[in-house]
């Protein structure tokens, strides 16, 4: 086997995000970028006699990332390499089958829910032996060697096509394993599917894969498995620039799925997933479940669904509404809040702390990988719904009714400058303190500056994870700028009010946007940043 090894002048702007280092697909095209980032990887985590599992989500540059994956991890000796059929692996699935498969990590080529094809976004992400997300001090271990790195090495070999099989190359054994029976086996053991199958013969959903990684694996999930008709699932089939649509499930993006609920009243839920299939959006026919109501749903729940059994503790990030902390509170559950980003959770999920977890950016999984999980999440409500032969909707009015209600909205303003955007952030930070002990539209501010998160099973510190502003257990506003965007600088404000009597008006007229408000004013985002609205309200 002939190797080549390659020199070139080391990239500066390599630092990973709340998930992974994503950039616009154009960006990764440059020479050596996307082997730079690797080799960083391989450098810091190891590569000669490690077992690796590879997966994407499909995306446009997925495959041609992975065969420069394939022969640089051949050329330095990499024991096995676990690939999804053509390259495809959800985010879920990866971390299953590192688990699984006791691999020494796992890298997975997707920017999650950011648009794809040439135009789009891709990202590199990577998991540590848990299968959970790579924490900050092995990122920033990352980052420093794409600093100083100048060379990688590749083997100039032909590769086969990515079918289901065993090949040899050079000392690495190269095993393409079908994307999906591992994760449906794992799926199995977790839920009870002869109730669920019973259910789904009188009562239709609906599930939109947003031609993105989670097609296959709803396929043989819902359809193959539980016996809900094929034409139940919308999307089915992964494609490079996910049919032209923004594979990120919200009421904006899930159109099809709209469009077929509102023409047959029989589908009693629907539900969508992501680009790389870890988030999830479920909706009743009159109501959307935000996702902060549906985490503290399942908790409330789960004594319905076999894969949370002798649940102990929970934890939400901390933008993510207190919704589940009023039902962790009413069952003696303990309530953990960590800052944005699944890897957060991971320690808390290994050292058994936690067995259900989630956030309002459309994630919720468990304690059976350390990933979110879409299919996971749907699974989850179907379990409630087959127990309790209700509809979502009348579930979560019943929550609400119980609970009192959390409203909850968050505000993107995207593409700001992001030098701009930093000073504002900094600007607003130092003015906060002045803001305890005000009142604002009789709520009383209690709280306001910056949130740091100390974690509980290790000691390690992560700082300045965003500002929030509390008033009391009424409401809370949170901003942060986001990690995941590809260019400029994507500022998020968090708003949530809580409302103990949902049949009467809310004492704070509009809510969360009066919420919302009441910041960008505080914040001068129009002076400071151009901007009066924001672009899109969740
Ligand atoms: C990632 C993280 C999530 C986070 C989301 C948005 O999800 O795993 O924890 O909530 O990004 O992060 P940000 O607010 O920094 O943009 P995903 O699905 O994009 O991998």
């Amino acid at each position: 086997m002939q190797t080549q090894t390659v020199t070139f002048a080391s990239f500066a702007d390599q630092r990973p995000g709340t998930s992974g280092l994503r950039k616009t697909v154009r960006h990764y095209q440059q020479p050596h970028y996307t082997e730079s980032f690797l080799q960083a990887v391989f450098n810091t985590q190891g590569i000669a006699g490690k077992t690796l599992v590879i997966g994407g989500d499909g995306r446009y540059y997925n495959r041609e990332a992975i065969e420069k994956l394939i022969k640089m991890a051949v050329a330095q000796n990499a024991k096995r390499l676990i690939i999804g059929e053509n390259g495809l692996l959800s985010t879920p699935a990866t971390s299953h089958l590192i688990r699984k498969y006791r691999a020494d990590y796992g890298i997975i080529l997707s920017a999650s829910h950011n648009p794809g094809g040439i135009d789009g976004d891709f990202g590199i992400k990577f998991n540590l032996s848990a299968g959970q997300p790579a924490p900050e001090s092995a990122t920033e271990a990352v980052y420093a060697e794409t600093q100083k790195l100048t060379q990688y090495t590749y083997a100039d070999i032909g590769l086969p096509a990515l079918a289901i099989g065993e090949y040899t190359l050079g000392s690495t054994q190269l095993s393409v394993i079908s994307s999906t029976a591992d994760y449906i086996d794992g799926m199995k053991k977790l839920f009870d599917f002869d109730a669920i199958k019973h259910y789904l013969r009188d009562h239709k959903i609906l599930f939109d894969a947003m031609h993105a990684a989670t097609g296959p694996y709803a396929l043989a999930l819902f359809h193959q498995e539980l016996g809900l008709p094929e034409n139940h699932i919308l999307n089915a089939k992964p494609l490079p620039d996910f049919g032209g649509h923004h594979p990120d499930p919200s009421p904006d993006t899930a159109k099809a799925l709209q469009q077929r609920m509102a023409q047959d009243a029989g589908i009693v839920m629907g539900a969508a997933s992501d680009g790389d299939g870890d988030r999830n959006m479920v909706c009743g026919r009159k109501h959307l479940i935000n996702p902060c109501d549906s985490l503290a749903i399942i908790a409330a729940q789960h004594a319905h669904i076999p894969a949370l059994s002798g649940m102990k503790g929970v934890a939400r990030t901390m933008p993510t509404s207190r919704a589940i902390d009023a039902v962790a509170g009413a069952l003696g559950l303990v309530c953990y809040e960590t800052p944005t980003g699944w890897k957060f959770f991971g320690n808390l999920l290994e050292d058994g702390k936690i067995q259900l977890c989630g956030e309002e950016s459309f994630g919720t999984s468990g304690d059976h990988i350390r990933e979110k999980d879409g299919l996971w999440a749907v699974m989850c409500w179907l379990s409630i719904l087959a127990a309790t032969g209700e509809t979502p909707d009348a579930i979560l009015e019943a929550h609400w009714q119980q609970y009192g209600r959390h409203h909850f909205n968050r505000f993107d303003f995207e593409n700001l400058d992001k030098a701009q955007a930093e000073a504002m952030i900094a600007a607003f930070e130092k003015d906060m303190a002045k803001m305890i002990g005000q009142n604002w539209n009789g709520l009383a501010i209690t709280n306001a500056g910056q949130f740091h998160y100390t974690d509980p099973t290790n000691g390690e510190k992560s700082a300045n994870q965003g500002l929030q502003i509390q008033f009391g257990r009424q409401a809370r506003i949170i901003t942060r700028l986001s990690g995941t965007s590809s260019s400029g600088a994507t500022l998020r404000i968090y708003c949530e009010y809580w409302q103990q009597d949902t049949g009467r008006p809310a004492a704070l007229a509009g809510t969360t946007a009066t919420l919302a408000a009441f910041a960008q004013g505080a914040m001068n985002i129009a002076e400071r940043c151009g901007r009066h609205q924001p672009d899109h309200i969740v």
